[in-house]
């Protein structure tokens, strides 16, 4: 009895604080204390969907990764003073707008300020800034005013953690050093007051781009408030320390997601080098920037492609080059890009789909010899073409939508159909392609014992996702969890996959997977650890419920994809 209220007392506090959260049920997260940004701003930069983003500075000298490398490969000795010799006399602002011009970019971030604290515009603030190098032009200037003249917009990415500045409590190599002496808040003013010049000096902005809000947690709302009030439209990214208008996935694409805005943040650099990676660093194929930018537009999220120009301020022909081979294919099918949303049928190997008005913008990468068949849409078509060239045919049917082309007709990095519907392509819910081989648990309802803070980011539907990129994951510190999948009906099933997130070696240390039998769960498979590649074949069974249930971890236990077979 006394047991019994001692556990209905917790549960009660638990609720009233607003502990007690479901993992699915993120609606009732508190909601963050800072004003939204006018959803037209939103809209206005969700139509540009590509953009370029540039990271420079004195750094580019040593061809070594910008912030990162300071106190790591190059001594902080040496790092801080390579502004000394920065001269980077081909530099030209008006060159790099017409790079990103000729992309079909309608936006460009710079990098006024790295973790490595040196800044590219004449601020007030700090003498640690490109008017006291040997160059001594305000380069925020010079491409913001370019970016005016060339009507493309102009952002300003401003890192939130600062390894060089005294007042900040962490410090180089990577923010791992804890300072003896600092002072939050006065950093805080610091940052404060900067960014109130990028706006008031260089504005109007796109966007405000703060990057590693290390030890600013609830500090971020200081910022949106300051931002919104010098310019109510600036959007700003979720890296203040208090979240922000958009997620930004990094050096990946952001999953489908048509109530969250994002942008994913990725390197032209074959070796995915954020500043200049030297001459010998290479870029990404034509055909992985533009899969980028389609199945990206697909998942209606924004694209961020960056480049790190030379030391000697030109953009490397290697970048414009492969940026101008995109901006040819967007010259010729950016209708299908720019203004448009993500979907109905959700980015997948074979391809991705966007749409606006009445028109749905199939991009075809992988036909199954020479159709391609996707879910059936609520809709009559009226009229298809190929974009890209080609005839091709329909059919629809109450299960499929069936698009039909001689493999002769098929583009080679994409090709492109356009569907006519008799109505709104807009309201047509997500649809999935499903192959017959995928796991049934992809988008299955889902709940878990916790989620890390509450973030929506680690949700347990992160498991379901088909995305090892995204993971669910619980509190720090967790010893014991599960997770708990709906299948929506009985299915009968063969074998299970387990990725568990390879970030930290074997949390799980014990666990059983369970599937619901009436009202008790039965033991299907148990073991000690999982690791990244966890499989298990078994006789068919058939269950609706199927549960993972973590006995024994070192650390809260986080997984990249839990799968299902038949
Ligand atoms: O500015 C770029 C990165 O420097 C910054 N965000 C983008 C936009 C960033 N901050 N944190 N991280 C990236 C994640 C850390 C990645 C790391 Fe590494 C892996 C740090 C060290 C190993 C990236 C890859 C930096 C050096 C190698």
């Amino acid at each position: 009895m006394k047991k019994n209220m001692k556990r209905y007392l917790s549960l009660t506090a638990a609720l009233t604080t607003g502990l007690w959260l479901q993992a699915a049920d993120v609606s009732t997260a508190p909601q963050p204390a800072w004003p939204r940004v006018d959803p037209a701003a939103i809209k206005n930069w969700q139509d540009k969907r590509f953009g370029m983003f540039i990271h420079w500075g004195p750094v580019s000298l040593t061809a070594r990764e910008i912030g990162w490398s300071r106190g790591a490969e190059t001594p902080i000795a040496v790092y801080d003073n390579l502004y000394r010799q920065f001269n980077p006399t081909n530099f030209n602002a008006d060159e790099w707008v017409a790079v990103a011009k000729n992309a079909g970019m309608k936006y460009i971030v710079l990098t006024t300020k790295h973790h490595d604290g040196f800044c590219l515009w004449d601020t007030k603030q700090t003498d640690f800034n490109i008017m006291n190098s040997p160059f001594g032009r305000d380069v925020v200037k010079e491409l913001s005013g370019a970016c005016k003249k060339a009507g493309i917009s102009f952002g300003t990415y401003y890192s939130t953690c600062d390894w060089h500045h005294p007042d900040f409590p962490l410090t180089s190599p990577g923010g791992n050093v804890k300072r003896e002496k600092y002072d939050l808040d006065a950093y805080n003013r610091y940052l404060l007051a900067q960014i109130s010049e990028l706006i008031t000096n260089y504005g109007p902005l796109i966007t405000i781009w703060n990057d590693v809000p290390q030890r600013f947690e609830g500090r971020g709302a200081n910022t949106i408030k300051l931002v919104r009030r010098l310019q109510p439209d600036i959007t700003i990214n979720n890296r203040t320390g208090d979240g922000g208008d958009y997620e930004t996935p990094e050096q990946r694409l952001g999953g489908f997601n048509l109530e969250r805005p994002w942008e994913s943040c990725m390197t032209i650099s074959a070796h995915n080098a954020w500043a200049w990676g030297g001459s010998a660093d290479g870029v990404k194929s034509l055909e992985a920037c533009l899969r980028m930018l389609i199945s990206g537009a697909g998942g209606d999220g924004n694209v961020l492609l960056n480049v790190g120009p030379r030391p000697d301020g030109k953009i490397d022909p290697e970048q414009s080059g492969r940026l101008k081979e995109v901006g040819d294919w967007l010259a010729k099918y950016g209708e299908s890009i720019y203004g448009t949303r993500g979907g109905p049928f959700k980015p997948g190997k074979w391809g991705a789909s966007t749409r606006k008005g009445n028109r749905i913008y199939v991009h075809v990468y992988e036909f199954d010899g020479d159709t391609l068949e996707l879910p059936a849409i609520p809709a009559r078509i009226v009229a298809v073409r190929a974009l890209t060239g080609g005839q091709v045919r329909f059919q629809q049917t109450e299960s499929a939508l069936k698009l039909t082309m001689p493999a002769a007709s098929h583009a080679a990095l994409d090709t492109l159909i356009a569907l006519d519907l008799d109505q709104s392509a807009m309201s047509i819910p997500p649809l999935r392609r499903h192959s017959p081989s995928d796991s049934l648990a992809i988008g299955a309802k889902v709940t878990a014992s916790n989620v890390y803070q509450h973030q929506t980011e680690y949700a347990a539907e992160k498991a379901l996702d088909d995305d090892l990129e995204t993971r669910w994951a619980t509190d720090g510190g967790t010893r014991q969890a599960w997770l708990e999948v709906d299948l929506g009906k009985s299915q009968t099933f063969s074998r299970i996959a387990v990725h568990e997130w390879e970030g930290d070696k074997d949390r799980i240390q014990k666990f059983e997977i369970q599937i619901r039998d009436g009202a008790d769960w039965k033991t299907l498979l148990a073991g000690t650890t999982m690791g990244p590649n966890f499989k298990q074949s078994f006789p068919p069974v058939t269950a609706r419920f199927v549960r993972l249930n973590i006995l024994e971890a070192k650390d809260g236990p986080t997984i990249d994809e839990l799968q299902i077979f038949k």
